[in-house]
């Protein structure tokens, strides 16, 4: 059994004005398809063979620079298209809200937070919101590829919203500008996705 890149669930225009869609062709279509058949490269014929993809993250051989980049751009991107939509926006509802308002005070607090992480990471990488067990919710950043469901990275718990700060998610149209894309990513989140998500992994 080998990984397979996903459809995206929507147009690549989709998301436009905030996310453009030659952006999304090259990113889903030859970033993530890269991540993907190196990944399945990197394991095959190994142990890792037939695992899911986050039992193969969380018991990561860190050292192991191709499951590493690969096996994490893999996932890191499969989550980020699910958690956005041409429709999205606005703020979350439910007990999603209210574990935003436990950690962070309000939304708004929050989305100084993450937005924060993002802009703050140096270099390539990402930014998370993720869920601990017991409901917790907390902010973090990760470099490169790395995912808070490696050993010993990030905040460790599963992530439920990610933004990809790589320079390749964003150049095309807003250069060197990352603070306005992470400001139009609030535009194109779909919260319903991640509180099905909280409510999956709390
Ligand atoms: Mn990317």
């Amino acid at each position: 059994m080998s990984f397979e890149l996903p459809a995206l669930p929507y147009a690549h225009d989709a998301l436009e004005p905030h996310i453009d869609a030659r952006t999304m062709e090259i990113h889903h279509g030859k970033h993530h398809a890269g991540y993907t058949s190196k990944l399945n490269a990197a394991i095959g014929g190994t142990d890792a063979e037939g695992k899911s993809i986050e039992g193969i993250l969380s018991g990561l051989d860190m050292n192991n620079k191709a499951v590493r980049n690969n096996g994490g751009g893999y996932y890191n991107h499969c989550l980020f298209w699910e958690v956005m939509a041409p429709n999205g926006g606005g703020a979350p509802s439910g007990e999603l809200a209210d574990a935003i308002n436990d950690a962070y005070g309000s939304f708004d607090a929050f989305k100084d937070a993450f937005s924060n992480a993002a802009k703050t990471q140096f270099g390539s990488g990402w930014a998370w919101l993720c869920v601990h067990e017991g409901g917790k919710v907390e902010v973090c950043a990760t470099p490169n590829q790395d995912n808070p469901l490696m050993p010993g990275i990030g905040c460790g718990g599963t992530p439920i919203l990610g933004l990809d700060v790589w320079e390749h998610a964003y150049y095309l149209n807003y250069q060197n500008r990352r603070p306005d894309y992470v400001e139009a990513f609030f535009n194109v989140i779909n919260w319903d996705a991640v509180a099905k998500r909280y409510a999956a992994n709390k």
